[in-house]
């Protein structure tokens, strides 16, 4: 029987949650993770996209109290929306085996910032994982399994892009488990109710259980030291090891797996024993802080290379002390809204009224490039209609009634909802106008379903929960539907008509996307 395969980071952690009885798997996309549950679903697993993060994690979180295994997997930013139940999960700690995984993204290849989320490990006191491969992605999530079950506490495995999409070999170590079937939920008040009186003890034992997973950490097979020349040795995790081990291979090396809580007792006696000891990791020096905190001496970068990714060229220059400014790759071809892009025609017009267009994150945050520059912020999902609604209660009359807010249909159903309910609670004395590009899917992140588009992970049919519905159920004044082929010429008509009333207004314009159309037609 094969058990060797050529899969990517996501897939591996997908075949390692199966094979592992994992119960139920929970998500929202987001790159670089999206794959992860995808491969999950398809393979046969039970997994379902989330309206948000949050909902995901505390989905995942009521399934292992209950027993079961689950995997929660999130995109860097995912874990903000996330941080809620994350931070306080680690209190009441689980009674099956909860494993998040967080997929960040340095150097922003899709994302609006480049957080690195080894420092949400530390701040919730929750152990972390890094696979540096993806041997070691379906390794780790083996372990991670079982750490969280035998030390009741969720672990998170930080993933990077390079990780999660670069390809390699897998030798697949354990049989498919059937999953497990003794699901029940024990009734622990002190344990699971977070009141502040049950709290206080549970943060002291979270600590004391850290505490013990930092030694159990000193001795554990999640970290290597690879023996090399005495000259150097390089502390590294995750991607930074491949690069390192290219560049250096006759240095020691210790490759840290699990990096909170750190082995620090290991990491001490290996720096001790070379000349020169280097830390080499992406992002911020979350290790190399951490390593000087405990007094061991040893080398970081400089700040240059904490932006965007690391590769071969600039490991080499970390290592040869060489600070200079890099040559700026070359900008490749601009993103363009696909020909026929139901996006385009509102974009032509915010772009003629002269709009203020407060925007959110999707395919349509290409309406702020060329040739339509007509959506003018971009900062984390949601943001577009409340960010709208801060404008329009200070700026000027006439300039506020000027300000359209723009937001996807996933979007919309991930942090946009609480927006609209502020919108008409707070409501600015201009009113609002939003519109909502309804085009069925999830695009960005490669057409994924949500509770809008009436189907659900594996495209059968599901509850469709109506955002027009939403919208007037909260008290919108007006609300539009639009459909933008077959009446291109009302969108215009409608956003005028809106923008000259003080009234809060929500225009849908829908339309399915055409590559999500194409698929569907594929699926059928
Ligand atoms: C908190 C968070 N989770 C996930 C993402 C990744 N992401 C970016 S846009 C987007 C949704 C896009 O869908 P939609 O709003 O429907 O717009 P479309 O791309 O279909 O135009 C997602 C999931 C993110 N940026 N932030
Ligand atoms: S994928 Fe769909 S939503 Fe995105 S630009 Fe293309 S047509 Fe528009």
């Amino acid at each position: 029987m094969h058990n060797k395969s050529l899969l990517s980071g996501n897939e591996a952690v997908a075949e390692a949650a199966l094979a592992s009885g994992v119960s139920l798997g929970t998500g929202y996309p987001g790159t670089p993770s999206t794959e992860i549950l995808e491969h999950f679903a398809e393979m046969g697993g039970k997994a379902q996209w989330s309206p948000n993060e949050k909902v995901a994690l505390e989905v995942g979180i009521g399934a292992a109290y209950g027993k079961a295994r689950a995997i929660v997997t999130m995109k860097h930013v995912g874990l903000n929306v996330a941080a809620d139940p994350f931070f306080t999960v680690a209190y009441t700690g689980v009674d099956g085996g909860l494993v998040i995984v967080s997929a960040d993204d340095p150097g922003m290849s899709s994302s609006q910032n480049e957080q690195d989320n080894r420092h949400l490990a530390e701040a919730a006191e929750i152990p972390m994982l890094e696979p540096s491969d993806s041997q070691e992605c379906y390794d780790f999530t083996v372990k991670a399994f079982e750490l969280s079950e035998k030390w009741k506490i969720p672990v998170l495995m930080r993933m990077t892009t390079r990780v999660c999409h670069s390809k390699t070999v897998v030798e697949k170590t354990i049989k498919a488990s059937n999953g497990y079937s003794d699901f029940s939920f024990v009734k622990d008040l002190r344990g699971k109710v977070m009141i502040p009186s049950n709290a206080r003890p549970a943060h002291a034992g979270l600590r004391e259980k850290i505490a013990k997973l930092a030694e159990f950490n000193e001795e554990s097979d999640f970290n290597r030291v690879e023996n090399g020349n005495k000259d150097l040795g390089i502390i590294t995790s995750g991607i930074s090891y491949q690069y390192a081990k290219e560049a250096e291979p006759d240095a020691g090396i210790l490759k840290l797996g699990m990096t909170y809580p750190l082995p620090l007792e290991k990491i001490r006696s290996f720096a001790s024993g070379y000349k020169r000891c280097i830390v080499i990791e992406e992002g911020d020096p979350y290790l190399y802080k951490s390593i000087r905190a405990a007094g061991i001496n040893v080398e970081g970068k400089h700040d240059i290379f904490r932006l965007g990714e690391l590769n071969l060229k600039r490991v080499r220059k970390i290592l040869s002390g060489n600070n200079t400014h890099e040559e700026k790759l070359p900008s490749g071809k601009a993103p363009q809204l696909c020909p026929g892009c139901p996006h385009k025609s509102v974009y032509e017009v915010l772009k003629k009224l002269d709009c203020t267009v407060p925007g959110d994150i999707g395919c349509y945050s290409l309406g702020t490039l060329p040739p339509y520059e007509a959506m003018d912020t971009l900062l984390c999902m949601g943001a577009g209609i409340t960010a709208g609604l801060g404008l329009r209660h200070i700026l000027p009359e006439a300039r506020a009634m000027k300000v359209v807010s723009v937001i996807g249909d996933s979007t919309f159903m991930h942090s946009g909802i609480t927006g609209l309910v502020d919108m008409v609670y707070n409501r600015p004395p201009t009113g609002h106008v939003v519109i909502i590009l309804d085009n069925s899917t999830t695009a960005m992140t490669g057409l994924q379903e949500h509770p809008g588009s009436g189907r659900d992970i594996g495209r059968n049919p599901a509850h469709k929960v109506k955002i027009e519905d939403i919208a007037k159920a909260v008290g919108v004044e007006n609300v539009d539907v639009i459909d933008l082929i077959r009446n291109p010429g009302d969108i215009e008509k409608m956003i005028t008509k809106r923008l000259s009333e003080k009234k809060t207004s929500v225009i849908i314009a829908r339309r399915p996307c055409i590559l999500a159309l194409k698929q569907l037609g594929k699926k059928k």
